[in-house]
């Protein structure tokens, strides 16, 4: 069995994927048991050469509630896995990753979710080597077979022409490396004030070791927060970023309107490349494993968005395929839970 993969990057965040068979995994949010069993599977498939490559579509952090939340465990082992398949193991942005990269944090409700990662980030001693994979991470794979991936959708911004290569070429680094400078020009002292009296007047330096474990002043993290709160000000971050990995699809624009943002982004990305027929994606619960949304988004439930968790699934395709139409991926949709 000669058969493998080609991985192409021919932006930071849109790679290509021309050649073997892809396992995709969708959003498990810490659940070790769901992780364990799609990781073995994946290790079983590509010992009998019927998987290449392992597809994960982000959001492998952050549980629900912090009891049995082992984020980090799953993280560390996908650098672990990197280490013996290489990039064969495909990672992509999820919206729970990316406030990470920044140092801000992400609530829903009363769940404020970023501070136990980054807790047990600091407790871990590989901050840095998660930094660098979460960093590192493409929003989209597109496929020769014309099925394109990213974490949660199509978003409106899309239709504008300017956005997409902003996108596709998007550097954290860049953002980053901007608010660092505008630190520098400010009263650094006073923004920290200005940031407590946002947060209840709770001192700076409590906010940071509660958000983004600084252990005190001499952290050359401790500015983080800040550099933080500037970068996710500057206006891109905002239209450009935050709408590409939290879109709520349908859910949010209606299917008509969802549908357009759709046809924009598959077309963005057979840009000088294989027509690009059908979107796989997860980020939002559903009823059992999988749900097809207007002809050419499979929504894929791996574990913590199947209902129930039992009905999640993985999907199996050849990338080097194309595919006629988007049911022909039902054939290669299967389950661990069984
Ligand atoms: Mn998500």
């Amino acid at each position: 069995m000669t058969e493998t993969f080609i991985l192409l990057k021919p932006y930071p965040r849109l790679w290509s994927l021309e050649a073997g068979v892809a396992m995709v995994v969708t959003d498990l949010h810490g659940d070790w048991d769901a992780y364990r069993r799609y990781r073995d599977r994946f290790v079983d498939l590509h010992a009998a050469g019927r998987a290449n490559c392992l597809i994960l579509t982000g959001d492998l952090v952050h549980a629900e509630k912090p009891e049995g939340d082992r984020s980090l465990e799953i993280v560390l082992d996908v650098l672990d896995l990197r280490a013996s398949y290489g990039s064969a193991i495909i990672y992509l942005c999820g919206n729970h990753e990316m406030p990470h990269i920044y140092g801000i944090s992400l609530a829903k409700g009363d769940r404020v979710y970023t501070p136990d990662f980054e807790k047990a980030l600091s407790d871990s001693g590989r901050r840095d080597e998660v930094a660098a994979l979460f960093n590192s991470l493409p929003f989209y794979l597109r496929t020769q077979a014309g099925v394109s991936l990213t974490h949660a959708g199509a978003a409106s911004p899309i239709v504008n022409p300017a956005n997409p290569l902003k996108l596709f070429n998007w550097s954290h680094q860049d953002l980053l490396a901007w608010a660092d400078k505008t630190l520098t020009s400010e009263d650094v002292a006073a923004l920290r004030e200005g940031y407590a009296s946002q947060h209840h007047n709770i001192p700076y330096n409590t906010l940071a070791a509660y958000f983004l474990a600084v252990s005190g002043p001499d952290d050359p993290r401790y500015n983080h927060l800040l550099r933080g709160f500037i970068a996710s000000s500057y206006p891109d971050f905002e239209r450009l970023l935050w709408p590409a990995l939290f879109t709520r699809c349908e859910k949010q624009y209606g299917l008509t309107d969802y549908s357009i943002f759709l046809d924009a982004l598959l077309k963005e990305l057979s840009v000088d490349y294989f027509p690009q027929q059908a979107l796989v994606a997860g980020h939002i619960t559903l009823k059992g494993g999988h749900l097809i949304i207007a002809n050419r988004h499979l929504r894929l439930a791996s574990a913590h968005h199947a209902t129930p968790r039992k009905a999640g699934q993985y999907l199996l395709f050849d990338t080097a395929q194309p595919i006629q139409s988007i049911e022909d991926l039902g054939n290669g949709l299967g389950s661990v839970f069984k």
